[in-house]
């Protein structure tokens, strides 16, 4: 199913799920190099979603901002390679949803655990906004908040299950969003954790 979010946003209910395994080893051979870890944001919190990246491009945050680099900071060596299926997934969905010719160089792994969660803000350390976003959710559901161009905008609350696929672009692009804090319901593929991963152009 296609379900519109925005007037150019839509979530593709399940477009991930003929390629899940595949997704699942991507997600396993980037964490054997890049670990999930727990990042500390510029307001002297740390974030309970842990997260790694994989691409030419990782999107990091310390005490100092937010960033993307092309190292790791923790091994300092380059961010793993996209793999392939991400890219290829990445491609379709971002077609379909109207945005052709996608060519992300960035991928940012979230790992979500019972309680964690995500709060409200915009994505904007990428460079060019053209570029869409499109994000993987794997794993137990979350409930999504979709909200405006302001922070104080009332945000829409949509569920996001395992396999699901959202493109981001054009006017909705910039726009607030976050994730309520995740409850247990064990998957039964992946158990207590969801995992999303969004494929960005970041360059
Ligand atoms: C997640 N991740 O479920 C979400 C999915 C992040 C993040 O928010 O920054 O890692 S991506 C949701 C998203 C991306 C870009 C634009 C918009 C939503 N939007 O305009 O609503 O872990
Ligand atoms: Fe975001």
């Amino acid at each position: 199913g296609r379900v519109p979010l925005g007037a150019q946003s839509v979530v593709l209910r399940g477009f991930a799920l003929p390629v899940i395994e595949d997704l699942l080893a991507g997600v396993d051979a980037v964490t054997a190099q890049a670990p999930f870890r727990h990042m500390d944001t510029p307001g002297g919190y740390t974030m309970s979603v842990a997260l790694t990246n994989c691409g030419e491009l990782g999107w990091t945050t310390d005490a100092s901002g937010y960033r993307y680099s092309r190292s790791d900071p923790l091994s300092g060596r380059p961010w793993p390679a996209m793999p392939e299926a991400f890219a290829r997934l990445a491609r379709d969905a971002a077609a379909d949803a109207g945005f052709p010719g996608f060519a992300p160089d960035a991928c940012l792994v979230n790992r979500y655990e019972p309680g964690s969660r995500l709060s409200l803000h915009q994505d904007k350390n990428e460079r060019d906004y053209s570029a869409p976003i499109v994000s993987v959710s794997l794993g137990m559901p979350a409930m999504f908040l979709f909200g405006g161009d302001e922070r104080a905008d009332k945000a829409a609350r949509v569920p996001l299950f395992h396999g699901d696929v959202v493109v981001w672009g054009g006017v909705d692009r910039l726009r607030y969003h976050g994730v309520m804090p995740l409850k247990d319901l064990p998957h039964p593929r992946l158990g207590s954790l969801r995992i999303n991963f969004t494929i960005r152009k970041a360059g």
